[in-house]
């Protein structure tokens, strides 16, 4: 395969401790030291006399050129923007949305700023994957310097209905831009029907194919690309040996004692609205007070560092949660036992997976997600011969492959406490049989199956680059329309 120019917001530098970097950080690093390729993005630092040039490091095979934001365009492009209206957007949250032009101009502009320099850096056989919603317009911006090469992108949140992507001041612009991908991929079939739909009543395109059977090609705005589903994975295997070796650590060790042999539920989210933790807590709630066999004997633990601190929507949810916590500890919590446990702390992979494994439910409840890891994580955790139950949003992308788990509505918080209930009660042998369907699953759609999955697709696509002009593409750059 060609060189490989990955595109993230955050890039992981190698100096960055490798314990904090996720398994998704670690499978796109190995796909460039495979291949050799450059990793491009956002160093996650602000300062406001940024050098024009990406600050540039080398590992082994990998190059990395990153950089800097400018306080205006954090506020912009990172804050108000991708976080402050596209990620509300894709989560159906529009009452959370506060539009502002100025936030969209820095949103293009800041796209168009990352596009000069990565134009710089490219080879022309390169194949480049772009990530996530920050970076929609980038390829389209590419496009505009000349660039021809294979451009990817995947989209690891959802993709909104049209209806409610139409509510966003710029949408036609943004899935115009869109459409100079080679290969969109999405989390579930049910992103790719969204964008199909878009295409077919608002942009007066063609789709070719049924997106419920499987890829479909989009002629639209003069050009055709795939689009797909590649639901994001785990290292499955990796997971399995750290939890087992995690279940004897001295923190899960600590854990089981502190329990004192009652069952845990255990929820494992960042603190985001998305992923309905106050639902969550009401679920908890309610199954303490409506069947109190549970009470003294059940303990939720629910662990959400903060994240996106500075976004006004972000703080409240800690008040909300600040404030529940208390009021179900006050109403059922005894001289010695306190039903919640609420964390916001993050911590190691092999802390997490030994209490994973230590947990006799996963409470996984998100409002909307385009996949979840933490439930695939969940699973991958558990002892084959007594494995924990699943109890998980169907609105998570997870639950379209995680058939062996208790889905529920995670708005309706009785029906929460019901599943809740029936997990903490199931027989051994259902919670095997469940466990088993779904590791099946994960055993083979692991991290590294997505990964060369959807690069597998890239390199399909028919590539008109040009291969005339040696090794050097500074050239491109002036090659604008
Ligand atoms: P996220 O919204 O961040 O990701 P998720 O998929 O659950 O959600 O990934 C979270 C990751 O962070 C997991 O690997 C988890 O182990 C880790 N994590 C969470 N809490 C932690 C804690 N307290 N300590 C340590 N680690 C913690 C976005 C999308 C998802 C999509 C992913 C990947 O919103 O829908 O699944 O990208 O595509």
């Amino acid at each position: 395969m060609a060189r490989l120019v990955i595109v993230s917001n955050r890039v992981a530098m190698p100096r960055e401790r490798a314990g904090r970097a996720g398994g998704l950080a670690v499978a796109l690093r190995e796909s460039l030291q495979q291949h050799g390729g450059l990793w491009f993005g956002w160093s996650g630092e602000v300062n406001d006399a940024p050098s024009a040039e990406p600050r540039r490091a080398r590992q082994g095979r990998v190059d990395y050129a990153v950089l800097d934001l400018t306080t205006e365009e954090h506020k912009g492009f990172y804050l108000e923007f991708s976080n402050g209206m596209l990620w509300p957007l894709c989560h159906y949250r529009l009452g959370l949305i506060e539009f502002r032009r100025s936030a969209w101009d820095t949103y293009l502009a800041v796209n168009a700023r990352f596009a000069d320099q990565l134009v710089t850096q490219l080879k022309p056989d390169d194949v480049i994957w772009i990530h996530d919603y920050h970076f929609i317009p980038l390829a389209a911006e590419l496009r505009r310097r000349g660039v021809q090469n294979r451009i990817g992108f995947f989209m690891h949140i959802p993709f909104p209905a049209p209806e409610v992507l139409a509510a966003l001041p710029g949408h036609d612009r943004l899935v115009r831009d869109l459409c100079a991908y080679d290969l969109v991929g999405f989390q579930t079939r049910g992103d790719v029907r969204a964008l199909t739909e878009y295409i077919l009543h608002e942009a007066e395109g063609t789709v070719i194919g049924n997106s419920t059977e499987g890829d479909v090609r989009i002629a639209a705005f003069g050009r055709e690309l795939r689009v797909g589903a590649f639901p994001i994975g785990i290292d499955t295997q990796d997971f399995a040996d750290i939890a087992a070796e995690g279940a004897n650590s001295d923190e899960t060790q600590r854990l089981t004692e502190s329990l004192v042999g009652r069952a845990l539920v255990l929820g494992v989210d960042r603190l985001d609205y998305s992923k309905g933790i106050p639902q969550r807590f009401e679920a908890f709630q309610h199954l303490l007070g409506s069947r109190p066999e549970h009470r003294g004997k059940v303990t939720f633990m629910q662990v959400a560092p903060i994240s996106r601190g500075e976004v006004a929507q972000y703080r409240k949810l800690r008040n909300e949660l600040d404030a529940l916590t208390g009021r179900i500890n006050g109403k059922f919590a005894e001289f010695d036992w306190v039903p919640v446990r609420y964390l916001n702390k993050s911590f190691a992979r092999n802390t997490l997976a030994g209490f994973y494994r230590h947990a006799r439910v996963g409470l996984i409840t998100p409002l909307r997600d385009g996949m979840n890891l933490v439930a695939k994580e969940y699973v991958a955790s558990q002892n084959p011969a007594d494995p924990g139950a699943l109890v998980l949003s169907r609105f998570a992308g997870a639950a379209r492959e995680l058939k062996g788990a208790l889905l529920v509505n995670p708005y309706d918080t009785e029906h929460i406490a019901d599943a809740l209930h029936r997990a903490l009660v199931m027989p051994l042998d259902e919670r095997r049989q469940r466990w088993e369907s779904m590791m099946g699953v994960l055993k083979v759609n692991t991290i590294s199956h997505w990964r060369e999955n959807y690069l597998a697709a890239l390199q399909a696509e028919g590539h008109p680059a040009a291969h005339d002009n040696g090794h050097d593409n500074g050239g491109l750059a002036g090659a604008a329309e």
